[in-house]
């Protein structure tokens, strides 16, 4: 089997049909051939949920096929994950960077996307999950001592919390010290710029390059 276009479109259309014994099949087929994880991840799984998440959003699959694909893809990001972290593993650190998801939001893939490419490329991730509670990024901040904040979301409703967790870095004396980067679907440049974030970050590779100016490396 060779690793080209067909087999990202193979690797999509498992999540697709929700179809987990494939994808694992095809994982492990194409990571014996060599091909780079995190393509796998943005051209393949990710390609196969963004379809279906367009197909929900018009009303043509309903929530029971949104899980399932999304189980399918966790599954097979989590086995891609394991290849992204260990190529980052022998690396001195470039920094520290905290990452959750925002209170209100259960979406985890994307987050852990970022927060393994990071990893990947040199960076200590704190990864502190989903629906994160504003306090909890603090305490987490703080405890960790971390040159970064990373901040997710793919929901317009809860985004505004974004700018509380910045509003409450500054009352603790943090802001000044510590850079942030958010992203997720929604979020915007316009937006980044009115809560006063550092960074908007579009995709994993943005957000590496982003962290890389923000902390200098
Ligand atoms: Co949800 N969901 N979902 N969902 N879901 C969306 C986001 C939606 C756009 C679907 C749609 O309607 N078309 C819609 C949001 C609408 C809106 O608010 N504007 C939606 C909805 C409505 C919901 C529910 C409310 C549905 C319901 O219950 N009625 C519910 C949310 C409940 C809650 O959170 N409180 C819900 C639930 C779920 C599932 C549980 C079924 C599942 C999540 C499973 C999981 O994460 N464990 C799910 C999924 C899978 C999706 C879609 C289909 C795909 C998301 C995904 O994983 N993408 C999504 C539609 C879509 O995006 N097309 C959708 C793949 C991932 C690799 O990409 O997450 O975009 P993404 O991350 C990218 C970039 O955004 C960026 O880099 C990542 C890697 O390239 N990025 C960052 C992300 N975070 C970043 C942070 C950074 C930098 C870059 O710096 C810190």
């Amino acid at each position: 089997m060779a690793v080209d276009k067909e087999y990202f479109d193979k690797l999509a259309q498992t999540v697709i049909d929700g179809d987990n014994e494939e994808c694992v099949r095809l994982i492990e087929d194409g990571l014996d051939k060599g091909v780079d994880p995190i393509e796998a991840i943005e051209k393949g799984l990710g390609k196969g949920i963004t379809k279906v998440g367009n197909d929900f959003g018009e009303g043509a699959v309903f929530l029971p096929e949104l899980i399932m694909a999304a189980d399918v893809m966790k599954q097979g990001a989590a086995i891609l994950d394991e290849k992204i972290k260990a190529l980052g593993s022998k690396r001195k650190s470039l920094g520290k960077i905290v990452i959750g998801t925002i209170k209100g939001d259960i979406h985890d893939i994307g987050k852990s996307v970022v927060a393994s490419v990071l990893q990947a490329n040199g960076y200590d991730v704190v990864d502190i999950g989903i629906d994160v509670e504003i306090e909890t990024f603090i305490k987490a901040v703080k405890e960790n001592n971390a040159d970064c904040l990373g901040m997710s979301t793919l929901l317009t409703l809860p985004l505004q919390v974004m700018g509380e967790v910045i509003d409450k870095m500054k009352e603790e004396g943090l802001r000044d010290r510590v850079k942030v980067i958010v992203g997720g679907c929604p979020v915007t440049e316009e937006f980044a710029d009115e809560i006063g974030a550092d960074a908007v970050g579009f995709d994993a590779a943005d957000a590496v390059k982003k962290v890389g100016v923000l902390l200098g490396n």
